[in-house]
């Protein structure tokens, strides 16, 4: 196997939006971000992710650009953003940007023109149709409630958008639309940027003629998504774009690909070069989200989530590339979903971010992970901040849906769980900035932030240190292969990572009881430990001495044979 920088680093993705406020407008900026770069070095992970930070007018915070080549007032200036490379360079860090080109603003100047009139020279930069029998062109909803298309009386025609009728999608059919793209690529790489992280990049290529779903299906697949997921050119136009843009650079590429199974991922990332260097699959995420319903809880089980793990861990061995994160900006806090954000949150949150950091893929921390930040409960609608719960608000409340019905789906679904403002201290909106912050900090600040954690020798940012650290220290556990123990175990989730030198065991409890290990590891006051060292424990007696058989609640081990 190919071995690399992007496959060993580790990824910490900054929501630029909620990390930092530098000058009190009460959002988040580059200076903000600039200031808390020894903290992140500090984790040790080397790659920065920032969310878009591009002129934008904010329907979808910056996922609505409408200039590629600046900077958003909000966030700074240019200068603002070669400082912050600098300084990420100058600590050894590198930096990657959101693309985002299934889509623009309305308010892009391409769209402005586009919208002009019929026969304008950027008409086809965007999807066009006439009226089919004066309703839409087609049946496609929108992914964030409604039709996914837009009536413009201008040129009495209607326009596509997947996403909020103010991100209208480019036609990537368009030649010319093409080759801008990859321009902006290249001077975005010329200024020394290190990768990519490419927005619903396998929704660019739709399928011709753009079908109607029909009422012959069921409501779940209505979306019309099998109609642009994984389109017909989408790997014409990935391959295009290697050769038109990235050739000869040096740089991290990972794709956000809702609807992607293990097999399809081996196509995208696993050519010499690759399409895409690496993937985000929705597999997990889905766990609990189970219907068409973006805000309705399935209840799930462990042994799903091993069995999805297992297949994308071997799917992938040696013929692609995975990337593994629990959360992101689009995703609920992951202690609040798949840990215990009760009596355990500590644990668990440490639990999360071993099986995060000990599988084999570039691992990928989202900012308050490293301190273990919970979901908010807003009591008020108003409380929140995003387009897609709106939208969806609007929808169902039209229907007569009460507030007290959206609200618990809300809480536990809502795109703003990982976004309130990142948690620096006790102070005044939690030290995130002087001013009132665009979005609510979460009330559980005074106990949960950064200065706390810092000051004691057991924090969840140190334990994230030191995972990172082992995992620096033993390429084992980037490229070592996966074997699952004990499958069927409804609380643990156990796993060994192995290549010729070394072996690594991996112990997860996933419940507040004690449960047993599937292996001999040796018990309290018995020297036989099967031949097993402990590495790291998440409970703060490291177990070095003590090995029990038995994992305590929420307890994680890492261990490695003698
Ligand atoms: O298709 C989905 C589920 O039905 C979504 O998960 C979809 O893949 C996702 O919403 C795409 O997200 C990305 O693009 C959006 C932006 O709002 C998100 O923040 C971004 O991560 C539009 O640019
Ligand atoms: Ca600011």
């Amino acid at each position: 196997m190919k071995k690399s920088w992007w496959k060993e680093g580790i990824v910490y993705q900054i929501y630029p939006r909620s990390f930092c406020d530098s000058n009190g407008d009460g959002i988040g900026d580059l200076r903000g971000i600039i200031r808390k770069l020894d903290y992140i070095a500090g984790l040790g992970v080397d790659i920065v992710w920032l969310n878009p930070v591009y002129k934008s007018p904010n329907a979808d915070n910056g996922y609505d650009i409408s200039d590629y080549f600046d900077i958003m007032d909000e966030f700074g200036t240019m200068d603002d953003w070669e400082t912050l490379l600098e300084e990420l360079h100058s600590r050894g860090i590198r930096l990657i940007m959101d693309l985002v080109v299934n889509h623009t603003s309305d308010e892009h100047p391409w769209f402005i023109e586009s919208r002009s009139s019929i026969d304008n020279p950027r008409r086809n930069y965007y999807i066009w149709r006439p009226p089919t029998d004066k309703h839409e062109p087609n049946d496609w909803q929108s992914i964030f409630s409604g039709p996914a298309w837009q009536y413009d009386s201008n040129t009495g025609e209607y326009y596509l958008h997947l996403f909020d009728k103010k991100q209208p999608d480019l036609n990537w059919e368009n030649p010319s639309l093409r080759k801008d793209i990859y321009a902006m690529m290249r001077w975005w790489l010329d200024k020394g940027v290190d990768g990519f992280r490419m927005d619903a990049i396998n929704f660019i290529s739709k399928v011709p003629g753009l079908p109607s779903v029909g009422s012959k299906l069921p409501d779940a697949d209505r979306s019309g998504m099998q109609y642009y997921i994984n389109g017909p050119r989408i790997h014409e136009f990935l391959k295009e774009m290697r050769t038109e843009v990235l050739e000869g650079h040096d740089i991290l590429t990972v794709g956000e690909t809702f609807g992607v199974s293990p097999e399809l991922a081996c196509r995208y990332t696993g050519g010499d070069p690759p399409e895409i260097d690496m993937l985000f699959h929705f597999e997990l995420m889905k766990l609990d989200q189970k219907t068409s319903d973006r805000f309705r809880y399935t209840p799930w089980k462990l042994r799903e989530m091993k069995e999805i793990i297992e297949k994308w861990q071997h799917t992938l061995h040696g013929r692609g590339w995975n990337s593994n994160y629990l959360m992101n900006h689009d995703q609920p806090r992951a202690v609040s979903r798949f840990g215990n954000d009760g009596p355990f949150r500590r644990e668990s949150a440490k639990l999360l971010a071993t099986l995060t950091l000990t599988l084999e893929g570039t691992p990928y921390i989202y900012q308050g992970e490293e301190i273990g930040m919970t979901n908010p409960r807003f009591e008020s609608i108003d409380d929140y901040r995003d387009v897609e719960l709106f939208n969806h608000y609007r929808e169902q409340s039209a229907k007569g849906v009460p507030d007290s019905e959206l609200l618990p789906g809300y809480h536990r679904f809502s795109r703003d769980n990982a976004r309130t403002p990142m948690q620096w201290d006790g102070s005044t909106h939690a030290g995130f900035s002087t001013g009132t912050p665009w979005m609510k900090v979460n009330p559980d600040y005074s106990e949960i932030n950064v200065h706390t954690e810092l000051s004691r020798h057991d924090s969840i940012y140190e334990y994230f240190r030191l995972l990172i650290k082992l995992r620096k220290e033993n390429k084992t556990l980037v490229y070592g292969d996966f074997t699952l123990l004990d499958p069927g175990n409804p609380r643990s989730f156990c796993y060994l990572r192995r290549d010729d030198e070394k072996t690594f065991l991996v112990t997860l409890n996933f419940s507040a009881k004690e449960t047993e290990l599937p292996v001999q590891t040796g018990s309290s006051g018995n020297s036989d430990n099967g031949g097993w060292e402990i590495k790291l424990c998440n409970y703060p007696e490291s177990g070095k001495k003590d090995i029990h058989s038995l994992l305590r609640p929420w307890e994680a081990r890492v261990y490695t044979k003698i």
